[in-house]
């Protein structure tokens, strides 16, 4: 710990292959926009970050039909227009994965507005979409296994009625970006936010989960993001027969409890070691967030049953 440049973060440098823009398939020098776009001024955009894993039957996207509706939920919200319908953008998604070869990667769509008008008003502007994809491993660092040094962020989650939080809005990743980089330049792997009102929201980019004598609390949605793989978490932790809440904490319920992990598309099942300096449990990872994280990465890769739906064959 200590330096400005210690991190477990991987450098995400990006190597995306072939990407969609507008309908066109483009080698990634060309894949370009304005200057002038609304979304670069005025963070107009909406994402998803969706992964594709190995499994023994080929590549299978993870949740695709319900990253794309929460797309459409963003655009909504956003008051954007998609410019394709879910089933385009299926196929699109699909076909970023076999275009690029790629047997496992981190699918990225982006909804933004693009270069018509610059002022507030992102009425005018038209949305434009995006689709790329790329290798993305460890998001925060070997720490996926071993588990991670996490510090409450004396930024705030934004409050429902200050950027809508439901959505996965560019502009609202100011606020994670802002945790983020204080929490990594701290020496820490991940920042954990609080909501206006000093309980535990989430990650910079995953929800939170903690384990109590044997029971798993998952943090209520107020203003979190509604997280795909914490629905998937609470699904397993019933397959394994493991009791579920659905809590508001402090951030001093984390530090008594036996267990904390985060998690998230990128992040997968990520354990938390420490947390504002006081050691998780006896700060090891734990057997609950253990077996979640094991039975998580067995379901994405096909080798568990899921429900129907949850794997897409590219
Ligand atoms: N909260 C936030 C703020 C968040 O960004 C994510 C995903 C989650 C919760 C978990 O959501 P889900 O992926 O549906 O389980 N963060 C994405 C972006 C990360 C990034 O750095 O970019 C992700 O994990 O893809």
């Amino acid at each position: 710990m200590g330096g400005m440049e210690t991190t477990h973060s991987a450098d995400h440098g990006i190597q995306a292959g072939w990407i969609w823009l507008n309908g066109t398939w483009l080698p990634q020098e060309e894949a370009k926009v304005s200057v002038l776009s609304h979304a670069l001024h005025y963070g107009s955009s909406a994402f998803e970050g969706i992964r594709a894993y190995e499994t023994p039957s080929g590549p299978a996207v993870f949740r695709l039909g319900d990253h794309l509706k929460r797309l459409a939920g963003s655009a909504k919200i956003l008051r954007m227009e998609l410019p394709v319908s879910l089933e385009v953008l299926s196929e699109v998604a699909c076909e970023v994965v076999r275009r690029n070869g790629y047997r496992s990667c981190y699918i990225r769509p982006l909804l933004f507005r693009g270069a018509h008008s610059l002022g507030v008003n992102p009425l005018p502007v038209p949305t434009e979409l995006m689709v790329a994809a790329w290798n993305w491993g460890a998001y925060l660092g070997e720490g996926a296994t071993s588990g991670i040094k996490a510090v409450t962020s004396s930024w705030i989650r934004s409050p429902g009625h200050v950027l809508p939080t439901k959505s996965k809005a560019g502009g609202n990743y100011v606020n994670s970006s802002l945790a983020k980089a204080d929490a990594v330049s701290a020496g820490f792997d991940e920042a954990i936010l609080l909501d206006a009102e000093g309980y535990v929201a989430e990650g910079s980019g995953e929800n939170v989960f903690f384990v109590r004598q044997g029971r798993l609390h998952a943090i209520a949605h107020s203003v979190t993001l509604i997280g795909i793989t914490r629905d998937t978490v609470l699904w397993l932790a019933g397959q394994l027969g493991v009791p579920v809440e659905v809590v508001m904490a402090t951030r001093d319920e984390l530090y008594l409890a036996d267990e904390v992990f985060v998690a998230g598309t990128a992040a997968e099942v990520t354990p938390l070691v420490s947390l504002d300096f006081r050691p998780i449990g006896d700060g090891k990872v734990g057997p609950v967030t253990q077996a979640l994280r094991a039975a998580y990465l067995d379901l994405v890769r096909g080798r568990r049953q899921a429900p129907q739906g949850w794997l897409t064959h590219v």
